[in-house]
């Protein structure tokens, strides 16, 4: 008889121990529903209430509004060659972008009419990151090409600020208040349109 009471007892154990098991998943899915519910039985609002708290959370991490100061150069990159190691492109100069440069043989150093030579206008650097309601303070410095007309385009493609010629061995401030989202653009309409610059400026929720 002591052995069946004992038994017994382990049985009504296990069945206490289930039943309790079952009661505690069952609050726990129940509180569960309650946190992920919000509290209320508005699924739309509650859906309204999520999104906004996620858009506070990554508000946090983000760095808050803020001025950058970028050095910018006006360059020109140049490389020349000889057609004793490479043929020349079977290029017309005249359909090369503004910002393009190519010098035939013959056309590039008379002493050496094998040589030829190709250029590239550029700012660097070419591409800046940003959030939005940042503000950007470029100073430029033109190291090369005597005439640059500059100016930078907001997202939409509108002229933010004034249009300035600049000149090789001065140096300029430009600024802009990056209201928008989206790619502002830094453009020298000189050598357009490669001479340009990317100005990538991040959503902020
Ligand atoms: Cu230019």
């Amino acid at each position: 008889m002591r052995g069946t009471s004992q038994v017994l007892g382990k049985e009504e154990q296990l069945a206490v121990a289930s039943v309790l098991g079952c009661i505690a998943l069952i609050i726990a899915f129940v509180f569960g529903l309650a946190a992920c519910d919000g509290g209320t039985d508005d699924g739309i609002s509650d859906n309204a209430d999520t999104a906004a708290e996620v858009e506070a959370a990554l508000a946090a991490l983000l760095p808050p509004p803020t001025n950058h100061l970028i050095e910018v150069t006006a360059l020109e990159v140049k490389g020349s060659t000889s057609t004793d190691d490479l043929a020349a492109p079977d290029v017309d100069p005249s359909t090369l972008s503004a910002g393009f440069g190519y010098k035939a043989p013959g056309a590039y150093d008379t002493d050496n009419p094998d040589q030829w030579q190709v250029a590239s206008y550029m700012w660097n650097p070419g591409q800046m990151v940003a959030y939005q309601g940042d503000t950007l303070d470029l100073h430029v410095f033109v190291l090369n090409g005597n005439t640059h007309e500059t100016r930078i385009e907001d997202p939409n493609g509108n002229i933010v600020g004034d249009v300035v010629v600049m000149n090789r061995g001065r140096e300029y401030d430009l600024s802009a208040n990056l209201e928008s989202a989206g790619v502002y653009r830094l453009i020298c309409s000189t050598h357009s349109p490669t001479m340009t610059a990317e100005i990538v400026v991040m959503p902020r929720p």
